[in-house]
């Protein structure tokens, strides 16, 4: 295992990896920027180490400043959480050319994954059904082409984008010709490459996603499926383990995410995503290469602690983890509470949090990195914290979630916990009637 290790992020990822790591004996850094000198990561850290000012550009996306960080501080790896620069394959190839273990996949999986029309040609390789969709187009008239073959309504995605960055839905030639060059602008200034492609539009689909798990040579196992249809503009607010599909496409699902995994021989954590439509066909969306906000429902299902499973993966000490040792048990439910007014069209809501008290009990977790007099800094994202509520089965956990979240305080700013007690409390949720589009159609 690793004497010493980097944790190059913030909030409470950064607080989940130290957790990990500590009880594993490995002497954890903390890079933190200026505006979270403050911070509980910082204040557990065994070790902490300013990395710049408050704007990420200076301090949790410099790459420089992190490696050197690292260096200086004589750590052996780099842990990125999530977000900042996780799914950077750069860094991670600069970490390995200094000599310092990404805990992650290697950079070529990072790469190629993380273009989408890549992915799509890898998935379709592997045996993985994918939306019908084009290649890379150049022009407005080959998509308008591609798009009269499928039917509208197609969906324009950008081939660096990804989690619905860079999307646009479109209903007819018309719409189509008024949205793709300023799609391409979009994610030409967002990605650096204004690469789209077309897809057909799956209607209502569920969000339903695969935890993987690699060991970078050939090994892959699945851990279970996740459902995180309960989203807004694409920022999921509540997850769910295990989704509420048959068994047998359960499997079917989790049989194609292991498929595509194992032919790029993935390392460590990753997760397929897969749009299912009303008539049980499911398509793969993308692969994320990281850590996932939610992976704690899949961590209260299973027993198992993803952290240290990428920590000992990273660290060469392999995967003795097989198959039939991941079993599923209950129901987990994640809700993301953040700084945000929901009344307000979740505007984020900045300020001190002047009193905070968590929930506890039975199947409780909360992974948050806030404290009493805490100060919520402007600059990064609102996630003030996630709780975690598991039980034998969907209904249990849903009664266990409400009750927990009628006993959180948290003082001084407004919270999603309203919205979140509203959706549990919601027939169509309580029943399972969940699709992208719950949102919108049944709260708003
Ligand atoms: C789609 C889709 C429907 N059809 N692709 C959004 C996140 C990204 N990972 C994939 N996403 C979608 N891709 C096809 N061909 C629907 C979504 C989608 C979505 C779309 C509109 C509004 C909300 C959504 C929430 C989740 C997924």
């Amino acid at each position: 295992m690793f004497k010493k290790i980097l944790i190059a992020n913030r909030g409470e990822i950064a607080l989940r990896v130290l957790r990990t790591a500590q009880e594993l004996g490995v002497h954890c850094v903390v890079a933190y920027s200026q505006a979270d000198e403050a911070s509980l990561p910082v204040l557990l850290a065994d070790e902490a180490i300013c990395i710049g000012p408050a704007p990420a550009a200076g301090s949790y996306l410099n790459v420089r400043n992190l490696l050197s960080a690292a260096l200086v501080t004589g750590a052996d790896a780099i842990h990125p959480g999530y977000g900042f620069l996780a799914e950077n394959a750069e860094f991670a190839q600069k970490c390995e050319e200094h000599n310092l273990v990404f805990i992650g996949p290697r950079p070529d999986s990072i790469r190629r994954i993380g273009n989408k029309i890549e992915a799509r040609k890898l998935a379709e390789e592997a045996d993985v059904p994918v939306t019908p969709g084009s290649g890379d187009l150049s022009s407005v008239e080959d998509a308008l082409v591609f798009a009269e073959q499928v039917r509208y309504p197609v969906i324009l995605k950008a081939s660096a984008g990804g989690g619905g960055r860079g999307m646009r839905v479109v209903h007819s030639a018309d719409d189509l010709e008024r949205n793709m060059v300023n799609a391409q602008e979009e994610a030409r200034a967002a990605f650096g490459n204004p690469e789209m492609y077309v897809e057909k539009y799956i209607e209502e689909p569920r969000h339903i996603e695969i935890q993987v798990f690699g060991d970078g040579e050939g090994k892959v196992l699945h851990i279970f499926d996740r459902d995180c249809s309960i989203q807004r503009r694409y920022q999921k607010l509540l997850e769910e383990a295990p989704s509420l599909i048959p068994d047998p496409l359960r499997q079917r699902i989790a049989d194609a995410a292991v498929r595509l995994a194992a032919h790029i021989d993935y390392r460590g954590a990753g997760t397929c995503e897969f749009l299912v439509d009303r008539d049980g066909n499911f398509y793969f969306s993308e692969m994320n290469t990281r850590l996932q906000v939610e992976h704690p429902v899949t961590e209260m299902i299973t027993g198992l602690d993803l952290v240290r499973e990428q920590l000992k993966v990273a660290a060469g000490m392999g995967l003795p983890l097989n198959q039939e040792d991941v079993v599923l048990n209950g129901h987990a439910i994640e809700v993301r509470i953040n700084a945000e007014d929901p009344e307000n069209d979740f505007r984020p809501a900045a300020g001190t949090l002047s009193d905070v008290h968590w929930p506890g009990g039975p199947g409780i977790r909360v992974d948050s990195h806030v404290y009493s007099g805490y100060k919520i800094p402007p600059n990064y994202d609102s996630l003030i914290g996630k709780l975690i509520a598991w039980a034998p089965d969907r209904e249990q956990a849903i009664e266990r979630m409400r009750r927990a979240l009628k006993e959180t305080v948290l003082e001084g700013v407004k919270t999603t916990i309203p919205f979140h007690l509203r959706v549990l409390e919601n027939a169509f949720f309580q029943r399972g009637a969940v699709y992208t589009n719950f949102v919108a159609r049944r709260m708003m």
